[in-house]
């Protein structure tokens, strides 16, 4: 449907969303589904999201295939085969575009194309938006599914013009291989993408050099092809594997121990430790002890134990010394999983610079200056991390209410109410947004439940007539405050430097970007803020004269949050099983 304002072409629209990963992919299938006109926009050329452009060797999910997957269409879920223990970069793009056929989605994206600035009318109580192609559409909502991890972020090193060789950073890897046989290749960063890649490539590289800026713990990822048993077997608990991890804490269905690390003798300390390490993966923080992720001196033993198996791997001891961790306690930063990484430091063709000693000065024709020493290379490769969570929204010009820029607004940091609302943004919802769980649970389960929360909103805004809903200042205020302190109880704030806090651009920490009282409670809250009527919200019904919903709302206090986050009953599971046959 199209009309004609101020001379130019203006598509109307209900809803626009932007990307085409997880979550933008099942908000367009339920927003249609509900009934609703989508567009939505993705500038790469296909569906998959991050996975699109994140292809280097060795590019590999660290949640386990049986949970890095849609749960809302048990079909799907039940015709699906993964291959491995957990999917490797190109095994996801599959799935996603798999996902897309299936439920015909392409239909409603335009690939290769950005969204350049979004800003809401408030005569009319809509988004103006225009496309990097210079279509302009007019959108009662404007619904962000852009990801947390997509926009990838390169240090500007002087020179880097003037290298003569190829550098590439992960999140933007090219579409054709790359030999690394007979190079010499520098690999900037050792976070997970950075072990991931480092790994692959000290298997050809005439050298390989890493440059560590801090030093990373990592986790055995103990990949394995998947037994077809286990994959049936679970695929028959498909109901109850799913309630379980809707309401897990990280959005994954394991056994979470509620045993404290000092509640049990040193040689059952040692040993669930042990054993964790050997099956490998997330279940080493969440299936040992129920106090590593909050209590110091548990920390430590942990932090201990992982830093005893580094000095059992790495002969070296300069090197060894160099790539233990001792700055931070253990997840405080995100934990890469890893195969073989400290083994790669054994190798002849591996070397390490530490650039808290030798920080890069430079890039010249030939390498890099780091300290003193220029280092030759053929390939230097960023794996500099992401502007996370900000990045894919600041860089579309959203302006709401009054010219408010967005990008001002979160000056001192990314904040939304329940990671969805933003005050003086009305009709705007971020999926994954900062405050909610979306960068510290499992992505689909939690893409799903922020999907679904927001396609049931807008249904409930048109049945009841609204045209507008808000954040109020309040609620978010106070939304705020219980993340923060939920945070402090972790160990998030004590990383040296982090993309939770966009402390990895350097700059000043922001306040932790997540609510950590775990997916399935954070669930719970958005339920009932839903089930009372998003009262807690601004609203505006269609023909009244005025925002009557400024006396509409009550701000939830601390006290609110906490009282409904409490552990679901099996019969609220069951009928909140029922509730979600609208989805399938
Ligand atoms: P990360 O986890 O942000 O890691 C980036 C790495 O690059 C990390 O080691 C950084 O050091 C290092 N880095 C960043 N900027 C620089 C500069 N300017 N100089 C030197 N080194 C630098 O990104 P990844 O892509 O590995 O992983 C992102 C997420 O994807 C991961 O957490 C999973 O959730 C999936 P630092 O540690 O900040 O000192």
């Amino acid at each position: 449907m199209g009309s004609v304002t101020n001379g130019n072409a203006v598509t109307e629209t209900d809803v626009v969303v932007v990307g085409a990963g997880f979550s933008g992919l099942y908000v367009v299938h339920s927003l249609a589904k509900l009934g609703f006109n989508v567009r939505a926009f993705e500038k790469a050329p296909d569906v998959g999201g991050t996975w699109y452009w994140n292809r280097y060797p060795g590019a590999r999910c660290d949640s386990e295939s049986l949970t890095y997957c849609y749960t809302f269409d048990e079909q799907l879920f039940k015709d699906w085969v993964w291959s491995e223990r957990y999917p490797s970069g190109p095994e996801v793009l599959k799935y996603l575009r798999h996902v897309a056929d299936r439920f015909n989605l392409r239909r409603y994206f335009q690939f290769e194309t950005a969204i350049q600035s979004a800003v809401y009318d408030e005569a009319v109580r809509r988004w103006t938006i225009t496309a990097s192609t210079g279509e302009v559409l007019s959108a009662r909502f404007f619904v962000t599914a852009v990801g947390n991890l997509s926009v990838p972020a390169t240090p500007t090193v002087p020179g880097i013009d003037t290298f003569q060789g190829q550098w590439l950073h992960t999140g933007r890897w090219p579409l054709e291989p790359i030999d690394f046989t007979g190079k010499r290749v520098a690999v900037i960063g050792t976070g997970s993408s950075g072990v991931q890649v480092i790994q692959e490539i000290a298997k050809t590289a005439d050298h390989l050099t890493v440059f560590q800026r801090t030093p990373t713990f990592t986790i055995p990822l103990r990949n394995l092809p998947l037994d077809p048993d286990v994959q049936r077997l679970w695929k028959s608990n498909y109901r109850e594997l799913t309630k379980k991890s809707r309401y897990s804490d990280g959005g994954l269905p394991f056994f979470v121990s509620e045993k404290p690390l000092k509640g049990v003798s040193a040689e059952e300390q040692k040993e669930g430790l042990e054993r964790a390490w050997g099956i490998g993966g997330f279940r080493f923080l969440f299936g040992t002890f129920c106090d590593i992720g909050s209590d110091h001196e548990a920390n430590k033993v942990a932090a201990d134990f992982v830093r005893g198996k580094i000095a059992d791997i790495v002969k070296d001891p300069a090197t060894r010394e160099t790539l233990t961790p001792t700055a931070y306690p253990l997840g405080a930063k995100r934990i890469p999983l890893d195969t073989a990484y400290f083994q790669v430091y054994n190798q002849d063709n591996v070397s390490l610079v530490n650039l808290q000693v030798d920080p890069i000065s430079k890039m010249t024709p030939k390498g890099l200056v780091a300290g003193t020493t220029e280092h030759e290379f053929d390939l230097v490769i960023f794996a500099t991390g992401f502007e996370a969570i900000t990045g894919p929204l600041l860089q579309m010009d959203i302006v709401g209410r009054g010219g408010q820029k967005l990008n001002d607004t979160w000056a001192d940091g990314p904040y939304a109410y329940m990671g969805v609302g933003v005050p003086g943004f009305p009709n705007l919802l971020t999926l994954g947004g900062p405050g909610g769980v979306g960068v510290i649970s499992n992505v689909p389960p939690t893409a799903e439940q922020a999907v679904e929360f927001a396609a049931e909103c807008i249904a409930y805004l048109r049945d009841h007539q609204i045209d507008e809903i808000e954040a109020t200042t309040e609620a978010t205020d106070l939304w705020n405050e219980h993340v923060r302190a939920m945070a402090q109880k972790t160990m998030y704030p004590y990383a040296p430097s982090s993309w939770y806090n966009g402390s990895n651009l350097g700059k000043k920490p922001r306040p932790f970007p997540a609510y950590t009282g775990g997916f399935g409670k954070y669930r719970r809250i958005c339920d009932a803020v839903a089930a009372e009527g998003y009262t807690s919200f601004k609203t505006h019904r269609q023909g009244d004269k005025e925002v009557t919903g400024e006396d509409n709302y009550k701000a939830h206090d601390p006290e609110w949050y906490i009282r409904v986050a409490s552990v679901p009953s099996n019969a609220e599971l069951a009928s909140w099983e029922g509730r979600s046959a609208m989805w399938t």
